[in-house]
């Protein structure tokens, strides 16, 4: 028997994403027009992308174009279009002095910009799982610098994740979802596709102390060090609240949204394919690392803060360890060759 007496649960009273920003409820320390102005362009973004990203299979956007981007990887037409997408929005008000992407080599500084802010991001991250009909999504990260200093460099950008005023990411899912931080709480608002708008979904989200599934990919254990092994075997093995599960989309924004919701703990370590790590410190690593601290969780690289490493250089890549506080602990402490407390 069905239950008739659910109903549809209405968003309408919830504020837009847009209000939200605009009465301030970000909270962000000296939020000024300009950091409003860049946040609601990197909005309009998502919905142009998320446009796109729904016509895919319809409007001949699947597949690769035939180039490689700056990391070596294939690059998919739904990249270039949501990496243009982000550059013409953020570049048309004057506030964004200039972008980092993962899809170009170098930063575009934008000379006409009088803003005092700097925008790192991954456009469509997940790339490979595009044409497979599988999560995929944006990531993205706000800084600032001293304009009396003159104008930015790409120097300008090396700045740790600490230093950085707001952070989020977009996930292009069964829905499409946006959660974004200044540091102050973090806040997820769905896109509804018939008012155009994305409402706010999930207040103030808290990620679980701890959780009960891992997320890494196990198909590269023969790489891993003998620490990593050796929380492998920990998480997989008999104990109080062990084994946990397994679950692995290979889009970190998939990975970390089921991590940030659910709790439990994803895992991109070094090895020795990727000696530094695969994921990209400035715009994958230190954006997710502030939003899991702004939810009560944590983000290592195994032996330190993600928030705490210094860029040597734009691309630079990192491990990373991110999810519920106690579970990226107990990676920490097996990594330190401890026995974790459960
Ligand atoms: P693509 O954008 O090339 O698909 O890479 C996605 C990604 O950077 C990140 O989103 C995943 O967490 C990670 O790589 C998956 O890497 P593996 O395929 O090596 O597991």
């Amino acid at each position: 028997m069905q239950n008739t007496s659910w109903m549809p649960p209405s968003v309408s009273d919830s504020p837009t994403i847009e209000t939200f920003i605009l009465e301030g409820m970000f909270q962000a320390s000296a939020a000024t027009g300009t950091f409003t102005s860049i946040l609601n362009q990197i909005v309009l973004s998502s919905k142009l992308i998320t446009g796109r990203v729904r016509r895919a299979g319809l409007a001949d956007l699947l597949g690769h174009t035939g180039g490689t981007n700056v990391q070596g990887e294939v690059v998919q037409k739904l990249d270039v279009i949501a990496n243009e997408t982000l550059i013409r929005q953020l570049k048309r008000r004057g506030h964004c002095a200039g972008i980092a992407s993962e899809e170009l080599d170098h930063a575009v500084i934008f000379p006409e910009a009088t803003g005092n802010y700097l925008v790192c991001f991954d456009p469509l991250d997940g790339s490979s799982n595009i044409d497979v009909n599988i999560s995929i999504g944006t990531i993205f990260a706000l800084m600032r610098f001293d304009r009396s200093k003159g104008p930015p460099t790409e120097q300008t950008f090396l700045q740790k994740g600490s230093d950085m005023v707001a952070a989020g990411y977009i996930i292009y899912g069964s829905s499409t979802v946006i959660v974004m931080t200044t540091g102050q709480g973090v806040h997820g608002f769905t896109y509804d596709p018939t008012a155009g708008e994305f409402f706010l979904s999930h207040e103030n989200l808290r990620v679980p102390e701890r959780g009960n599934t891992y997320s890494i990919n196990e198909g590269n254990h023969a790489r891993w060090s003998p620490q990593v092994k050796a929380w492998n075997q920990y998480i997989k093995g008999d104990g109080p609240g062990r084994p946990y599960g397994h679950r692995y989309v290979g889009t970190l924004v998939a990975d970390a949204h089921r991590t940030l919701l659910r709790g439990g703990v994803f895992v991109y370590p070094e090895d020795k394919k990727n000696p530094d790590g695969k994921l990209r410190l400035l715009y994958e690593a230190a954006p997710m690392a502030m939003i899991f601290e702004a939810a009560g969780g944590a983000a290592s690289t195994g032996t330190r803060r993600v928030l705490d490493v210094e860029p040597g250089e734009l691309h630079q890549r990192v491990p990373l360890a991110l999810g519920s506080k106690r579970d990226v602990e107990d990676y920490e402490a097996i990594l330190r060759g401890e026995t974790p407390v459960p």
